[in-house]
């Protein structure tokens, strides 16, 4: 818990402490605190129709007469944003479908390659045997990067190299991983979003050729979302969803950015559970999300 209030210094910098500025000591919850909240919320990138949520939530609760201490406004405040954060807090759990095959996905530089590398090392010490299959063929590093980090975690690493048809890799990973009874296969992608249809057609093609294997594969589509990129992550998860069924969110990088009340946003607009957050470049340094901790986070 100390990594991730650590982390989200930033985020929690812009938050509260504007927070702590604007309600000092005790007063009524009426329109001109209910404006300067929404705004603060707003300038945290909190969204449009995420702070309304959290505002109307607040409204219901403390009433707009009442003679409130700027402690109770704050509580209240972190039980409207926990109960938001938790309609999305569900851990992703593998189970036995030998192997449970999680897809990786997201826009380029997001930190896909990194989770996977982490990921692996999360399973790994839960005692499941994993293998990483590197289907990102398009960037010609990219293999290399996973070879590093199935060096690093102690997994083993599927790859074909530069230019080789992405959805063959990682065929050929589940063979591999089902025929040696695996627990988990995490599967790398590239992150061209610059040509979408490129990628809309290589995921699609991904998807179909696994699910001849196990028609429930992919068991888990992670798309992973820079957080530093703040509001743009909604217009991403639109993308993504529109390629590939997206059933899991990772928020990366929230060490690095003021923009983490992004996660409030997604929490409201698309109901998809957030798996992980992404707290360093580390291995040790991601995190199954849990609300509470993230609320009491900005607020500490
Ligand atoms: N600070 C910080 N850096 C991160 C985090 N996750 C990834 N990074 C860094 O972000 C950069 C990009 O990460 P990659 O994992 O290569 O991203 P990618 O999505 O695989 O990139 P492409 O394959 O080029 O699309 C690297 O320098 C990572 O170390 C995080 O949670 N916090
Ligand atoms: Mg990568």
């Amino acid at each position: 818990m100390k990594d991730l209030f650590a982390a989200i210094e930033k985020t929690k910098n812009k938050f509260s402490l504007g927070f702590k500025e604007r309600f000092k000591g005790s007063g009524k919850l009426d329109e001109s605190p209910i404006e300067d909240l929404e705004t603060l919320l707003l300038s945290s990138d909190v969204g449009v129709s995420a702070s309304q949520r959290i505002i109307s939530d607040l409204r219901a609760s403390v009433g707009k007469d009442a003679l409130i201490s700027d402690e109770l406004i704050a509580n209240e405040l972190k039980k409207s944003m926990t109960k938001l954060l938790e309609s999305v807090e569900e851990p992703l759990f593998v189970n036995n479908k030998s192997p449970h095959v999680v897809l990786i996905v997201g826009a380029n530089g997001a930190g896909k390659t990194t989770t996977c590398g982490k990921l692996a090392k999360f399973f790994k010490a839960m005692e499941k045997t994993v293998m990483l299959a590197s289907g990102d063929t398009f960037r010609a590093a990219a293999t290399d990067q996973l070879d590093f980090w199935g060096e690093k975690i102690g997994v083993p690493v599927v790859s074909q190299g530069h230019g080789a048809d992405s959805a063959s890799v990682i065929y050929d990973a589940f063979t591999s991983a089902k025929s040696r009874n695996l627990d988990v296969l995490i599967a790398d992608t590239a992150g061209r979003l610059q040509n979408k249809l490129g990628l809309m057609e290589e995921l699609k093609k991904i998807k179909r050729v696994i699910s001849k294997i196990d028609n429930s594969a992919p068991h888990e589509v992670l798309l992973v979302l820079d957080s530093g990129v703040g509001q743009n992550a909604i217009d991403q998860v639109r993308v993504f969803n529109e390629m590939i069924e997206v059933s899991g969110l990772v928020l990366t990088k929230l060490d690095g950015t003021a923009k983490g009340g992004v996660i409030f946003s997604l929490a409201h607009d698309f109901k998809i559970p957030i798996r992980f957050i992404g707290l360093g470049e580390k291995e040790d340094q991601l995190e199954i999300f849990n609300a509470k901790q993230f609320v009491e986070g900005i607020f500490t």
